[in-house]
């Protein structure tokens, strides 16, 4: 069989579990989980490099109502990965039912995505269905799940999940390389992400601010690496944890600077294990009001 090569894109609400996928089949972590919607932000590039293929995954933000500039921005970043790919790949929850949100998500799909070898294969419209979370499907619901999900994103190439049990995830694989182009590898054989390291830190850093917080400060958390310092062999970061409010300060540094110190030795093994070595990392908390409505703050995090 020739070599085959093609992006795929990774659209769908918040929460389906995108970037659980990526992880997954990656082999090593690229892009944070968490059980918040809206975790990721930016469009991250999950890259597999086997003998026969190379298969790049582009993980985006999850479709959602947007109220801040932030959210405008991620909703912005997730359409745009429909330009350059050869497929989309929908993500759904299929334990529950398409709603308005799966509605405005199929409406934007059928406006934004041409796919781009239709003549090849006619009747493909170029989208696959991942039907995830079938852990939690009931078994009398499957056939008017698949079928409502199938209608809704027009194909009736699907294929039923659990990422986190890693079921079907390699079935996938294989429906996805059915349709995956012929063609040269893109990247590098051992180049897993396009995301830089140190953009990695950051994110690894704000996963774990994530599993610590609850309700709206999840949302207003964002994570920037300040300094990135090798000193007598060591590398060390200097990394600030962003908030909007005081009271969210508060809750993050904990009493007596005791969440804060959990986020850091939770967040340092992933690093370390990232980087290959060990690290010596320091965190603040900074408070910066409104930053996701600022151009200014959401330029510097590297969201626009
Ligand atoms: N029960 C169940 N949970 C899952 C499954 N796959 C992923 N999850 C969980 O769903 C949550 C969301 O996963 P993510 O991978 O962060 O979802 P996402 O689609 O990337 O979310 P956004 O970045 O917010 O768009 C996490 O808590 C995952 O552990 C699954 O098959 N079954
Ligand atoms: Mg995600």
């Amino acid at each position: 069989m020739a070599f085959k090569s093609g992006a795929v894109a990774l659209l769908g609400k918040p929460n389906t579990g995108k970037s659980t996928l990526t992880n997954l089949l990656v082999g090593q972590k690229v892009t944070i989980v968490s059980n918040k919607p809206q975790t990721t932000r930016t469009r991250v590039r999950g890259i597999i490099t086997e003998p026969d293929y190379q298969l790049v995954l582009v993980d985006t933000p999850g479709l959602h109502d947007a109220h801040t500039e932030l959210q405008k921005l991620m909703n912005r970043t997730a359409e745009g990965a429909m330009g350059d790919v050869d497929l989309v790949l929908v993500v759904v929850d299929c334990s529950r039912l398409p709603d308005k949100e799966d509605e405005t998500l199929a409406t934007l799909i059928n406006r934004g995505w041409k796919y781009p070898y239709a003549e090849e294969n006619p009747g493909f419209s170029g989208v696959i269905l991942c039907l995830n979370k079938m852990d939690k499907l009931k078994a009398e619901d499957v056939n008017d799940h698949v079928e409502a999900y199938c209608k809704l994103f027009k194909t009736e190439h699907y294929m039923m999940t659990c990422f986190t049990k890693k079921q079907n995830h390699e079935k996938l694989v294989d429906l996805i390389l059915q349709f995956l182009p012929e063609g040269e590898a893109v990247f590098p054989e051992d180049m897993v992400t396009d995301v830089p390291m140190r953009s990695l830190a950051a994110e690894l850093i704000r996963e774990k601010t994530l599993e610590a917080t609850r309700q709206e400060v999840p949302h207003s958390i964002a994570v920037f690496v300040d300094q990135w310092e090798e000193e007598d062999d060591k590398l060390i970061i200097h990394a600030s944890i962003i908030v909007e409010k005081d009271g969210q300060k508060a809750i993050i540094i904990g009493k007596q600077g005791a969440m804060i110190k959990q986020i850091g030795s939770k967040a340092r093994p992933l690093i370390e294990e990232m980087l290959e070595r060990h690290i010596f990392l320091n965190l603040h908390v900074k408070v910066r009001p409104e930053w996701r409505q600022s151009p200014r703050m959401l330029h510097e995090l590297e969201y626009l």
